[in-house]
């Protein structure tokens, strides 16, 4: 059966399966406070990054402004970004993560 195609019948009424979700940016904004490595060890548990990565992402949002930690579907983007904001709360860093889309 090709693709998205679910019968001949239904062929007409029945959208295809849309294999590409919308996909959404998670960014990190810089701040005066927020230690670097507190933010190297943000991305290094949230996101997966090595400690090189890790510190090469920090010093692009400090000098930048703002910088993508990643590109996920909308749940995991928003799920990320809550559980980032939450562990800095948590640490009385003012360190802010954002979602926007692509
Ligand atoms: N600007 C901070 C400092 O000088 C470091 C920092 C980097 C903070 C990235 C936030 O997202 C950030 N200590």
């Amino acid at each position: 059966e090709r693709r998205g195609d679910h019968g001949a019948v239904a062929a007409e009424q029945v959208k295809p399966e849309l294999k590409r979700p919308p996909m959404y940016r998670v960014v990190l904004m810089n701040d005066d406070y927020t230690p670097m490595d507190f933010v190297v060890e943000v991305l290094m548990i949230f996101f997966n990054m090595n400690q090189e990565k890790a510190t090469q992402v920090m010093l692009s949002v400090h000098t930048q402004g703002k910088g993508v930690c990643g590109v996920f579907t909308r749940d995991v983007a928003e799920t990320k970004a809550a559980q980032v904001n939450q562990y800095s709360r948590e640490n009385k860093h003012p360190l802010l993560c954002e979602v926007e889309s692509v």
